[in-house]
């Protein structure tokens, strides 16, 4: 048995460079440039349910915003591999096309000038389609459409690397909200 989990953990640590949690964006904290209703909260994309029908409750929807985001924030710095998502089945599957996914630390325009890591070119209604980033480095894993329309995702997981120690996240990349905190900690 130990030498099977041996195993197990030396493939994991060929094929992605070092172990990586399956699933770190599992019910951290997410969030979305707008909400169509109360069904569509952001964190239904991060619940662990791929249910892709609407009103399962177990998607994320915006309104039809002019650039509209979601974000799920890690909490912490990671080395990101895969981003996983999962598509509406029961209507608007297009709505998903040329969506951006975006990795990075900074939060400028809700975090949508991150880095780019892939564009998503189409997913199959209530189908799952991988992308992967190849390790690009974020506390923040957005996905974000670069014209006016809905934005809704049934799941994304994110396949990345325990939590980098001593890679911290730049004060200037933080929410307002939390500048003063991080600098009443510096000023100690
Ligand atoms: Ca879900």
């Amino acid at each position: 048995m130990r030498t099977l989990t041996v195993l197990v953990l030396l493939s994991t640590a060929v094929v992605l460079g070092e172990t990586s949690e399956t699933n770190a964006a599992l019910k951290k904290m997410a969030s979305q440039s707008s909400l169509y209703d109360s069904l569509g909260d952001a964190n239904n994309a991060i619940d662990g349910n791929k249910k892709a029908e609407y009103e399962s409750g177990s998607c994320s929807h915006t309104q039809p915003d002019s650039k509209p985001w979601w974000r799920v924030d890690l909490l912490h710095v990671h080395h990101v591999y895969l981003v996983t998502i999962t598509n509406r089945r029961d209507c608007c599957e297009e709505r998903i096309n040329g969506a951006e996914i975006r990795i990075g630390n900074s939060l400028v325009d809700n975090g949508n000038e991150n880095p780019r890591c892939a564009v998503i070119t189409s997913i199959s209604p209530g189908g799952t389609s991988t992308f992967e980033c190849h390790g690009m480095t974020g506390r923040y894993v957005s996905v974000v459409l670069p014209r006016p329309d809905f934005l809704s995702l049934c799941e994304v997981e994110v396949n990345a690397s325990p939590d980098i120690s001593g890679v911290p996240v730049l004060i200037g990349d933080l929410p307002a909200n939390d500048k003063s905190q991080s600098n009443s900690t510096l000023s100690v």
